[in-house]
């Protein structure tokens, strides 16, 4: 701010908080938005979009576009009411209090829903604090308004600009590099959360512009909502029902929508959503749909006396086998808990989930005996495969420390024993796992060799993984068990991380292992235990330097510097066996050097959904996958 401005005293005591706040805000801004990662820089476009969600929610919007510009700023606008402008007590306008003020934000007292991002709500302020500048255009009364900020400074007070019958927001911000490591967005990620705001809010128009490079546009509309995520979601697999079964209720302000359709896989695939949020931790919500489930079930399948009176009930995990279903129930106060405060604590939301899904499924099965015979015949296979997997089961389970046999022969284990410190590297075929022993640290490094392919888990039942060698071996290094058994808190290791060669069989084996962990590990990925070390793709020799390259655009940098001229070699690695112990320890295991990438649940879904398509029964939505990326795919070295 200018000088003068302080001279004049015009800043009262509004100012200095609003001062305070923007400072807090960039000193830390990981309390914030998480972490000024890649991530962080995301979720700064879903707090601004999360405005537009609460203004559709709220009745007045329909249609919300996203812009990702050529310079790397985001442009969010939606044709809501428009941020109001005229002059609130402090002495500034409405809009530039929601926008500098901390947590002005939330727009509802008592009446509406806050739905949030990432962050769970902190306000569009703290996008402002951390943009370099942030420009507001408010479309209301028959004008158009015009405020601009500076690193949450305002620079340009509000001013009338013209004139419009239109109403509506624009945002448009360009991340603060001072604060953030990474400015440039993924369209894929944020294509990922938009298009699950459409599915999660019914009806509402989300568009995604990228007017970088070659550019693209797509539109997410859903009359359908979850309805229509959950057949997205099985789109290439073989259902039992063609129409997902909508559960809808609630009681007093919670709302409850569950839209939930079988298919014919082994693999449960459940997501749950508190006001758009994404509770990969679970929770109440989840814990009453499950219990209500099971109890249904169960009472029809003694009612058709496809269950005999002696028989033991169906397990949850028997009657979620080939469930695919989506949550999202909306509550005023939800209460988050859990490692990454995504997971529902709100103690009376079971019951009241539970009694919506007891009266509306059981109306469903009561009005669908034949859908009714498929689901408890397929979960009374189920049942019967889990017994036998509990036999094939005892072969991973680590029966006493004693037992130290029981560790698979192939693990080269550590000495460390801290899991806070310890690290077990999945590395594909011998000679790179050979490599990977010797050039280890063995006080925390652990090395795992995995022979060739391991099974395809989209196929087959959990007796027959654990059929696998391979995976019984992960399942017994890690210590932690697999699917309803997972306990987190057994783990051997800090770290698994996932080291494959850079070629195609490096990228399915990869694909394989994240199919698995998402599947029966979900925590091991959700807490961000999972990571894929990233080896060198090239080594370039110029007389007695030598430099690691990690990717084709540092080689071409890399390159121009040092010019291209006859004495430069240029070796590119083919596989990990390629590099001598001492640089595979120097390039991609030593903790001081390497590089790692965390493996999100979104880059988990992702692989599993590839994996359903690549691996999947249905050719249609393979041969469109291919077409897709196709593009993508460069130095195919089959
Ligand atoms: C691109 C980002 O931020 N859209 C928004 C509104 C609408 C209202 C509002 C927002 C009420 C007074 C606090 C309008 N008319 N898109 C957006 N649309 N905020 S943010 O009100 C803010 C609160 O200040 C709005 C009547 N009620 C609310």
């Amino acid at each position: 701010m200018s000088e003068e401005t302080v001279v004049n005293g015009s800043y009262g005591a509004e100012q200095i908080q609003i001062l305070e706040g923007l400072e807090a805000v960039r000193k830390r801004p990981g309390m914030y938005i998480g972490s000024t990662s890649v991530r962080g820089l995301h979720h700064l476009v879903y707090e601004v979009v999360d405005n537009s969600i609460d203004e559709a929610l709220a009745g007045y919007c329909d249609n919300i576009t996203v812009e990702m510009r050529p310079d790397n700023s985001i442009c969010v606008q939606d044709n809501g009411r428009g941020i109001p402008v005229d002059m609130h007590e402090s002495g500034m306008p409405a809009v530039e209090v929601v926008l500098t003020v901390l947590h002005a934000g939330g727009k509802f007292g008592g009446e509406g829903y806050k739905v949030s991002g990432g962050l769970h709500g902190v306000g569009v302020s703290v996008v402002n604090a951390l943009s370099k500048r942030l420009e507001v255009e408010v479309k209301r009364g028959g004008k158009k308004y015009s405020i601009a900020f500076e690193r949450g400074i305002t620079v340009e007070k509000l001013s009338m600009i013209g004139e419009t019958e239109e109403t509506g927001t624009k945002v448009t911000f360009w991340p603060d590099e001072e604060i953030f490591e990474e400015l440039v967005y993924s369209y894929d990620t944020l294509k990922h959360r938009l298009r699950e705001l459409a599915f999660l809010n019914r009806g509402i128009r989300v568009t995604l512009k990228d007017e970088r490079a070659e550019g693209k546009e797509e539109e997410f509309h859903y009359e359908g909502g979850i309805c229509s995520f959950v057949q997205y979601l099985n789109k290439s697999k073989d259902v039992l029902h063609a129409e997902p079964i909508a559960i809808n209720g609630g009681k007093e302000t919670t709302l409850v929508e569950i839209a939930m359709q079988y298919n014919d896989s082994y693999v449960e695939n459940v997501i749950t959503f508190v006001n758009n949020i994404n509770t990969q931790e679970g929770g109440t919500h989840l814990s009453g749909f499950k219990q209500a489930l099971t109890r249904s079930i169960n009472d029809y399948a003694r009612k058709l006396n496809q269950l005999k009176e002696a028989d033991e009930n169906l397990s949850g995990e028997d009657i979620r086998e080939g469930l695919t279903a989506v949550i999202s129930i909306k509550i005023q106060e939800p209460q988050f808990e859990g490692q990454t405060k995504t997971k529902l604590g709100n103690s009376e939301v079971r019951g009241i989930v539970d009694s919506v899904v007891s009266e509306k499924l059981g109306e469903f099965l009561q009005e669908n005996p034949a859908i009714t015979k498929k689901i408890i015949e397929k979960a009374v296979m189920a049942s019967r495969a889990r017994m036998a997997a509990r036999k094939a089961r005892e072969l991973t389970r680590r029966k006493s420390a004693l037992e130290i046999s029981s560790l698979p022969g192939k693990l080269a284990d550590c000495s460390s024993r801290d899991s806070e410190q310890t690290e077990i590297y999945l590395v594909e075929g011998d000679s790179a796992g050979g490599s990977a022993k010797q050039g280890r640290d063995r006080r925390f490094q652990a090395i795992l060799p995995l022979r060739g392919k391991i099974i395809n888990v989209e196929k087959a039942r959990l007796d027959k993984i654990l059929n696998n060698e391979e995976i019984r071996s992960m399942i017994t290094a890690f210590g932690s068990g697999i699917g309803e058994e997972f306990d987190l808190s057994k783990r051997r290791y800090g770290k698994i991380i996932i080291m494959t060669d850079a070629d195609v069989d490096g990228a399915h084996i990869r694909t394989l292992l994240l199919t698995f962990f998402y599947r029966y590990m979900q925590p091991l990925v959700a807490e961000g235990h999972v990571f894929i070390a990233q080896p060198p793709l090239y080594l370039v020799k110029k007389g007695k330097d030598h430099t690691y390259l990690y990717s084709d655009d540092e080689l071409d940098q890399h390159l121009t510097r040092i010019g291209r001229d006859s004495n430069v070699a240029v070796q590119r690695y083919k596989g990990l066996g390629e590099m001598n112990p001492e640089q595979l320890w120097e390039t991609t295991m030593n903790p001081e050097r390497r590089t790692l990438l965390q493996v999100s649940m979104e880059d988990a879904m992702e692989a599993d959904e590839i994996f359903t398509v690549l691996m999947g029964d249905k050719v249609e939505p393979r041969r469109k996958f291919i077409e897709d990326y196709a593009h993508r795919v460069r130095n195919l070295d089959i």
